[in-house]
């Protein structure tokens, strides 16, 4: 399997070494923002990892290979999207490896070979979860399920913002998923620091966190687990403020009749536009301190277990 695999050379010598490193994923590039800040942030990030002194590992496809570290051609390539670039999640990887695509990796998909890979923290904004209509469209996020089977840890600000959190964080319970608050002790609402829903687990900083993670592993809980990271209280929108503008753009999804797949990026486009851009600063600034924090929580990690 390893052989379809391309793990880059920086990363598979950090892996060998036991030096930190950290999983980014590539759907919020391709999918997720629009260009150029899509390849900025990408750039960003990655510099952010890097200053940390771990080395940041960003997972996609290319070509049908499952790529473990990216060149910045290969960002340039899944940003730009003049070919065809498929959402990927686990139920995808076989069909777009086997075909030869390209692919932008999700929550789900990217855990998976990040764990395959011997990555265990990862860095996101938000992960996909119960969406408000789920009653009737059954759209629950797979990103949920591979939480239950694959151990890796997660930073992320929370869920995509016009999901219902509420209902993802009782399923996360179902499932035994841990969601642990860094720094806040209220699961995050991507967009706001606060949501109104109180996490019964929190830990103060990065250290701790590390800790925390590396007890997970050791007792080889075979979950992943979620650590709920704010966005940085200069970017973010208040709740209240943010709810309403959500209102709003579903409303006009539902009045445009946009289905299924398209549902996201539309109600990202509105809310875009409804904020006056500051959603879009608010995702790029909360993606940004999430890869500091995993940095951080993977260099913890690593020199608590080489000492
Ligand atoms: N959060 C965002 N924008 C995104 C995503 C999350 O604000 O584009 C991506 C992540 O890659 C996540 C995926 O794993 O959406 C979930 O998609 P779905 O709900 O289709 O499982
Ligand atoms: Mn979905």
């Amino acid at each position: 399997m390893k052989t379809l695999f391309d793990i880059a050379p920086p990363v598979a010598q950090a892996l060998e070494a036991g030096n930190p490193v950290v999983a980014l994923e590539s759907t919020v590039i391709s999918h997720g923002l629009p260009w150029p800040d899509n390849k900025q942030l990408a750039l960003e990030t990655e510099a952010i990892v890097r200053a940390e002194g771990t080395e940041p590992a960003t997972i996609a496809i290319i070509d049908g290979r499952i790529k473990v570290g990216l060149t910045e051609a290969d960002i340039d390539r899944l940003a730009r999207k003049r070919e065809p670039v498929l959402k990927v999640s686990r139920r995808d990887l076989s069909y777009v490896v086997a075909r030869r695509m390209n692919g932008a990796t999700t929550v789900a998909a990217t855990m998976w070979i990040a764990h395959r890979a011997g990555i265990r923290i990862f860095s996101t904004g938000g992960i996909g979860g119960v969406h408000r209509e789920a009653r009737e469209s059954f759209d629950i996020s797979a990103d949920l399920y591979e939480l239950t089977r694959t151990p890796v840890a997660v930073v992320a600000s929370g869920v995509k913002s016009i999901l219902d959190i509420g209902a993802t964080l009782e399923m996360l319970e179902s499932l035994g998923v841990p969601v642990v608050g860094l720094g806040t002790d209220e699961f995050p609402a991507f967009y706001s620091r606060r949501s109104g829903h109180r996490l019964h687990q929190s830990v103060t900083d990065e250290a701790e966190a590390a800790r925390l993670i590396d007890a997970h592993f050791r007792l080889n809980i075979d979950t992943g687990l979620l650590l709920a990271h704010p966005v940085p209280e200069a970017e973010q929108i208040p709740f209240d403020r943010m709810e309403a503008h959500i209102a709003r753009a579903l409303q006009m999804q539902a009045d445009a009749g946009v289905h299924g797949k398209d549902i996201t990026p539309f109600l990202l486009a509105r809310i875009k536009e409804l904020t006056g851009g500051r959603s879009l600063q608010a995702n790029l600034a909360l993606l940004k301190a999430n890869a500091r924090a995993a940095a951080r929580i993977a260099r913890s990690l690593s020199k608590g277990n080489k000492g």
